[in-house]
């Protein structure tokens, strides 16, 4: 095991990893509360497993990150992803709570926020999600804001996903990154995709269509002193998408349904992703798996162009 230099969080790498890091190969970071709180047991673990390959076939090595027994998983054995998936009740860990939940021991299923806080402790530049938290609607009165913008602000790993779902107010959410200097990035797209949406109906910052030069701006945002995030999505492959107005529709109807049930807080976000998976059914099962591979595939091939990066010429 081996620990970090400032502290004395123990980080556990898997051997996979710790021979990645090693040896300068390029490495993916992975949330683990997808598996806990997305799927049930067993598709959350084959799931997660699939993930893990699209990471390797884009050209990288995955970590899956969690927290068990006080530690810092950093890369899971198919053991840990097993017990991770069939274990019920393990608690979604954001930022905020890692260190009560190592202090207590138990094990934690990281968010997209808590993730990123272990990815930068090993060292590790990259991490993919499908998708991200942000701003909620109605936050104006509710001010729950998902502690993974938060820590975009804070952490100096890059991010790949597809947006993040329209359960959240996305306009909100892009000024959110806009105000905190987080630049977001769309690959081979215009707009700002949402999820299982192609599109969020907003332009995106900025288009790049090449990885090498998204690997360059990502180098090239950190040595212009920046320590935060940046952000680079991909959609949905076109055909697996589900119609906008349709879910729409389906949030506007649950943001009602969870006021009324005192729904809030941490609980809100899988309340309204599961109201749009009853009523899109199957396809939004098909979508999620689709937004899952394809954003941990890219994640895989923009890490491997950012380990080749030739160095600046002086
Ligand atoms: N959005 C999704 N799928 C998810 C999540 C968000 O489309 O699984 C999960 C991620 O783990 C993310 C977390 O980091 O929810 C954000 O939760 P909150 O909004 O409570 O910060
Ligand atoms: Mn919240």
């Amino acid at each position: 095991m081996r620990r970090n230099a400032h502290g004395n969080v123990p980080l556990v790498f898997s051997d996979e990893v710790a021979d990645a890091l090693a040896t300068g190969k390029p490495v993916v970071a992975l949330e683990s509360n997808v598996i806990t709180h997305g799927l049930p047991y067993p598709d959350n673990a084959a799931t997660a497993r699939k993930v893990e390959q699209a990471v390797r076939s884009g050209g990288a090595v995955p970590a899956t990150i969690g927290i068990e027994g006080g530690r810092i998983l950093i890369g899971m054995t198919e053991a840990d992803i097993e017990r991770f998936a069939s274990t019920p009740g393990i608690p979604k860990v954001s930022s905020r709570d890692m260190p009560v939940i190592l202090a207590q021991g138990g094990m934690g299923a990281t968010t997209v926020a808590s993730s990123l806080v272990a990815a930068e402790l090993a060292h590790i530049p990259f991490f993919s999600s499908a998708g991200i938290g942000g701003v909620h609607r109605g936050a104006e009165r509710s001010m729950d804001i998902s502690s993974d913008l938060i820590q975009f602000t804070r952490s100096k790993v890059a991010v790949v996903c597809a947006g993040a779902k329209s359960i959240l107010d996305l306009n909100l959410t892009l000024e959110f990154l806009e105000t905190h200097c987080v630049p977001v990035i769309s690959y081979r797209f215009d707009d700002f995709p949402a999820f299982y949406c192609l599109s969020s109906g907003l332009r995106s910052p900025h288009r790049m269509d090449d990885e090498a030069l998204i690997a360059r701006a990502i180098e090239n945002h950190w040595a212009l002193g920046n320590d935060n995030g940046i952000l680079i999505t991909r959609p949905i492959n076109a055909e697996d998408a589900i119609d906008s107005r349709e879910v729409d529709a389906v949030i506007s109807k649950a943001m009602v349904t969870a006021e009324k049930e005192g729904v809030r807080g941490n609980a809100l976000t899988k309340y309204l992703m599961r109201a749009v998976d009853k009523v899109t059914e199957g396809r939004s099962a098909k979508a999620n798996m689709s937004v899952l591979i394809s954003t941990a595939e890219l994640a895989g091939r923009i890490a491997v162009a950012h380990a080749q990066l030739q160095p600046r010429p002086s």
